[in-house]
């Protein structure tokens, strides 16, 4: 099975189909090169400084630069773009509230190896979550062409629902090529890994993941933004980032405040929760015995 490929002009409905057949899909052309070129040049001093990956996981000659929200305004578009959105709305659609997992800009330099092929939602421990049930949408943004020779991602079509804990090697794989400003998007259960990169040039892909709001976030967005720099943001980006109530109340602030409120100094009392405990448990399915 090869990744199928969906113009920018695809819906987030056509998007979602591919993703719950396949557990990936690329969008070409997503991002316009003038906003690539913008993220490079806000993200090169950090980049310079980034060490290369300690271990196999994160790569010998790999640099993983992260808190991209903070060092980088072009990066909120990507993490708001509407399509990628819109998506991770229907891919997440059995949980009340997803937020940004994490943000990293991938360079895999020349020569750099293989990475092990694995499920992202890996991270969560190794808990095995039940078939077809989806905790993350992710997306890694070619922010250079991806081409089997310098280590487009590679993936495992349809492997979304193969059982936990499958070790793959390169040869079950195919690589994700696409031009730059195209979007690989992926389930959290999707097999796949970094390829390697035999080309004399960098590839650079810029991951940026989202996952349930019940789950920790893998990069701490409370830490790796600022407080000034999180209160200029947009709202949906402030929710995004943590600044907002999972399911009934998770994340609450003192006496049952609303984060949002909190960070932006509103002096709101106690939150009103966008549903009650009971609407909440009623749609959940949770019923009186007897
Ligand atoms: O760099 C890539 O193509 C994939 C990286 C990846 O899958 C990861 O770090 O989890
Ligand atoms: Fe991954």
């Amino acid at each position: 099975m090869t990744v199928r490929h969906l113009p920018a002009t695809a819906s987030p409905d056509d998007v979602a189909a591919v993703l719950a057949a396949d557990g990936c899909a690329v969008i070409d052309r997503l991002a316009a090169p003038d906003l690539l070129d913008r993220l490079d040049g806000e993200m090169d001093q950090y980049v310079a400084r980034t060490a290369y990956g300690t271990d196999d996981f994160a790569g010998p000659r790999t640099r993983r630069t992260g808190g991209l929200i903070a060092r980088s305004a072009s990066s909120r578009e990507l993490v708001l773009d509407p399509l990628v959105l819109g998506t991770v709305d229907q891919v997440l659609s059995h949980v009340n509230n997803y937020q940004l997992h994490l943000t990293q800009l991938i360079r895999i330099e020349p020569g750099g190896p293989a990475q092990v092929i694995h499920r992202d939602q890996w991270a969560f421990d190794f808990f095995t979550f039940p078939s077809g049930y989806q905790v993350q949408c992710n997306t890694i943004w070619a922010a250079t062409d991806f081409t089997e020779a310098n280590g487009a991602t590679r993936v495992v079509p349809g492997s979304h629902l193969a059982e936990d804990k499958l070790r793959f090697e390169l040869a079950d794989t195919e690589p994700a090529e696409m031009e730059r400003g195209s979007a690989l998007l992926y389930v959290g259960s999707l097999y796949h890994g970094g390829g390697p990169n035999s080309t004399d040039t960098d590839r650079v892909g810029v991951n940026i993941t989202y996952s349930v709001g019940w789950l920790r976030q893998e990069e701490n967005q409370f830490l790796t933004v600022p407080p000034d720099v999180a209160r200029s943001l947009p709202e949906r980006l402030q929710r995004l980032l943590g600044y907002s109530l999972g399911a009934y109340a998770l994340g609450y602030v003192d006496d049952l405040r609303d984060p949002l409120d909190v960070l932006m100094g509103r002096d709101t009392g106690n939150a009103s929760f966008a549903a009650s405990a009971e609407e909440l448990a009623a749609n959940a399915g949770v019923s009186t015995i007897g």
